[in-house]
């Protein structure tokens, strides 16, 4: 096994994209993968397992029983480049099924430096399998992959847990068709969905009774403080999930209790907020299973497959590149 991660400095962006998503007039808003520092990727660990939250679960069962049947789909020899790894719990029965068959390459792609440990760690004692951690931005992670290519070898790109559910739907194909301009037709990628789900049910998932989505949406003021130097009083914001049903989504936003101004020091900026404005801080987009077909296409894949959780309904989709 060979573990190696590799670091960026991104202070800089992060104090950029704060200034920017708090300062541009209208809705305030602040990029969600700012959530996953140690913390944050330590309280989604947390949130993964709330009784209310069936996502994670979905996404596991389905890979649990299904992972033989995925990987005979694949036309192989294959290395595995996973976007966001995680813990890399669920990326286990997929790898333990691959190795059966080969010599398994796995390259977690993933931000967050504690997660990316914790999945080598997690994973390292599969048979016949090699681990390269790149603490890198999907795209910029998936292409060093891409380079690392062997003569004959297919890609697998693994997307999961419905991180695409953050983008907006026109921006979830722009995506896509990203992943898809690195890869070399025939290679896959399995990207997990999840689907459309009664409003009640949707609303208890990210506004559980602990208090841990609440804390999550929290900590990205104060990792602003402790990162740049920021004055946010969290006491002062409260969590409202919202939904939006044209658009349907689930919307995480964090309200000010009162008017107030938050310095930023790192960002170079004042902010102004009004009693009872919000700051919008991620979206989760659900899908509907027949939605997917198109989205792959658009992007330049062909839906090859599509497993769907009976129980809490979430979708594994393995797309094909053209
Ligand atoms: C990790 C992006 C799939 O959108 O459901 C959980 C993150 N946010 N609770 C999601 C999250 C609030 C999660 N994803």
């Amino acid at each position: 096994m060979l573990v190696h991660a590799i670091s960026t400095n991104a202070v800089y962006e992060f104090a950029e994209d704060v200034r920017v998503g708090l300062t541009h007039p209208g809705q305030k808003e602040l990029p969600s993968k700012y959530f996953y520092d140690d913390v944050g990727s330590a309280l989604f660990e947390v949130i993964s397992r709330l009784p209310e939250y069936g996502l994670t679960r979905a996404d596991e069962r389905l890979l649990r029983r299904h992972s033989d049947e995925i990987v005979d789909r694949l036309a192989g020899p294959v290395a595995v480049a996973e976007l966001g790894s995680g813990s890399g719990k669920k990326t286990r029965w997929l790898l333990q099924a691959l190795a059966q068959r080969q010599r398994t390459f796995y390259y977690p792609v993933e931000i967050s430096r504690s997660a990316l440990a914790m999945c080598e760690r997690e994973l390292s004692d599969i048979d016949s399998i090699s681990i390269l951690g790149f603490e890198r931005e999907y795209l910029d992670g998936l292409l060093e992959v891409a380079a690392y290519r062997k003569r004959g070898q297919r890609l697998f790109v693994l997307f999961l847990g419905s991180t695409i559910g953050n983008f907006d739907r026109a921006a979830a194909v722009g995506f896509l068709a990203q992943v898809r301009r690195i890869l070399e037709p025939g290679d896959s990628l399995l990207l997990g969905t999840d689907l459309e789900k009664p409003s009640a049910q949707l609303l208890r998932a990210y506004d559980d009774e602990l208090g841990v989505t609440a804390a999550f949406n929290l900590n990205l003021l104060a990792r602003i403080n402790r990162e740049l130097g920021a004055n946010f009083d969290l006491g002062q914001f409260v969590d409202v999930p919202k939904i939006n049903h044209e658009a349907r989504r689930v919307e995480m936003h964090l309200q000010s209790r009162r008017r107030q101004t938050v310095t930023i020091p790192a960002a170079e900026v004042d902010v102004e907020i009004v009693e009872e404005e919000t700051i919008w801080t991620e979206s989760s987009h659900k899908y509907l299973p027949e939605e997917i077909f198109r989205t792959a296409l658009d992007a330049g894949f062909r839906c090859e497959a599509q497993w769907i959780d009976q129980q809490w309904p979430f979708a594994e989709n393995l797309l094909i590149a053209e």
